[in-house]
């Protein structure tokens, strides 16, 4: 069957009518738009001829042959339509016109409850009892989340498949500065997150004088403002850190806050960058807690190695692009996570990107044009042509 780029349109609005909020879309990995979604997946799956399944982490499988395309259909608090859908949609109309091609969503890329947590635990580098424990900002358990879409059949062995690619949108404004269509990905930075706990008294707003209080906020404030003097000097431009979420207790008006809960996370391409960083940042933590009289409790909630991706892989989709897009594409590295990081494990991996509308990414506000989602279609298309008459399907 020849690609149909109406089709894959289409199917890719279908699924953006899903959760859709505004421009945006909500899909929480198993809230109720996350199942409906899944389940509409698995059913084109099988329309397509794959043997369609789910497994017990809520990864959706449509089987084929022995070359993976896929990513994730989870999305942000705030998601755009194409974070991850766009790779799982180009990929099932890739498989249905080349048999050697097997299609996956994984779940929970976004890491509601871990990051990336429904490939890591197909990895094996996370099990699903120790997964079952984590829970989201709510207290709600991933075990307990993941009853709302029974599983339907068990993972499939990693050894059916010989290589994966993942086609995803930039979420950087690099190729659409640039007028490009295509960016070739070299490598996946990798990726720290801890929660950080800083214990103050909870006090009355209008009796506690200044100098009495122990207030959880301010240590807050003043760990962000030493750690951005720590880590200027150990960082590149292209490292990353980011306080992302943030839960004061009890959040009202007029209450010195007694706790606040907050993630750090950090990203940078050397692994030993990122343990200097971790190093600087429970250091400059212990010493903010201790100069400000708050306790303090850290614990590590993610940890992801810089991955490189496979030099054949690389090639087939810069042969592909050069061939789709001549002239309008480049090779760049990745500082977005990816489910890739985690197949990396296990068989060879590589990375399409197609560019973003003002690189706007984890907002409602995320688009690309038609033209470049059919244009990465089509050099997926040819990449994965390319390899699967090479491995004889
Ligand atoms: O955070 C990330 O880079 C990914 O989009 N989850
Ligand atoms: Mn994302
Ligand atoms: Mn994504």
């Amino acid at each position: 069957m020849r690609l149909d780029p109406d089709r894959f349109l289409t199917d890719l609005n279908t699924l953006r009518g899903i959760g859709a909020t505004g421009n945006g879309v909500v899909r929480r990995a198993f809230d109720p738009a996350d199942v409906t979604a899944r389940l509409w997946l698995a059913a084109q799956f099988s329309e397509a001829g794959l043997d369609a399944r789910i497994d017990a982490a809520g990864n959706v499988w449509g089987l084929g042959g022995p070359l993976l395309l896929g990513s994730h259909t989870d999305t942000q608090p705030e998601g755009g339509w194409l974070d991850g859908a766009l790779g799982v949609i180009a990929a099932l109309e890739v498989a249905r016109g080349n048999p050697g091609v097997s299609v996956v969503s994984f779940q929970d890329e976004e890491g509601r409850f871990g990051a990336t947590t429904g490939s890591e635990i197909w990895s094996g580098a996370l099990t699903l009892e120790t997964a079952d424990k984590l829970t989201d900002l709510d207290g709600l358990p991933f075990g307990a989340a993941r009853r709302a879409l029974p599983a339907t059949g068990a993972a499939p062995d990693p050894a059916r498949f010989r290589a994966y690619l993942e086609h995803h949108i930039e979420q950087g404004p690099v190729l659409d500065a640039a007028g490009e269509a295509a960016g070739v990905v070299t490598a996946i930075v990798g990726l720290r997150q801890i929660e950080v706990t800083l214990t103050g008294r909870q006090n009355h707003a209008g009796t506690t004088p200044m100098h009495l209080r122990a207030d959880a906020f301010r240590g807050l404030a003043e760990a962000d403002r030493a750690l951005r003097d720590t880590l200027a000097g150990l960082v590149t431009p292209a490292s990353v850190w980011t306080i992302g979420h943030v839960a004061l207790h009890p959040n009202a008006p007029s209450a010195v806050p007694g706790r606040a809960r907050f993630t750090i996370q950090w990203r940078d391409a050397e692994t030993d960058r990122l343990d200097r960083m971790e190093g600087a940042i429970r250091e400059t933590l212990e010493r903010v807690a201790s100069r400000a009289g708050l306790g303090l409790d850290l614990s590590a909630t993610a940890a992801l190695p810089p991955v490189t991706m496979d030099a054949t892989l690389r090639a087939a989709l810069r042969d592909a692009a050069a061939a789709q897009v001549p002239g309008r594409w480049r090779d760049m590295p990745s500082g977005a996570l990816h489910d890739a990081t985690n197949v990396a494990r296990l068989m060879p991996v590589a990375m399409l990107f197609s560019p973003l509308i003002g690189g706007i990414s984890h907002d409602f506000g995320e688009d690309t044009a038609e033209a470049d989602l059919v244009a990465g279609l089509r050099i997926l298309a040819d990449a994965a042509a390319g390899l699967t008459s090479r491995q004889g399907r």
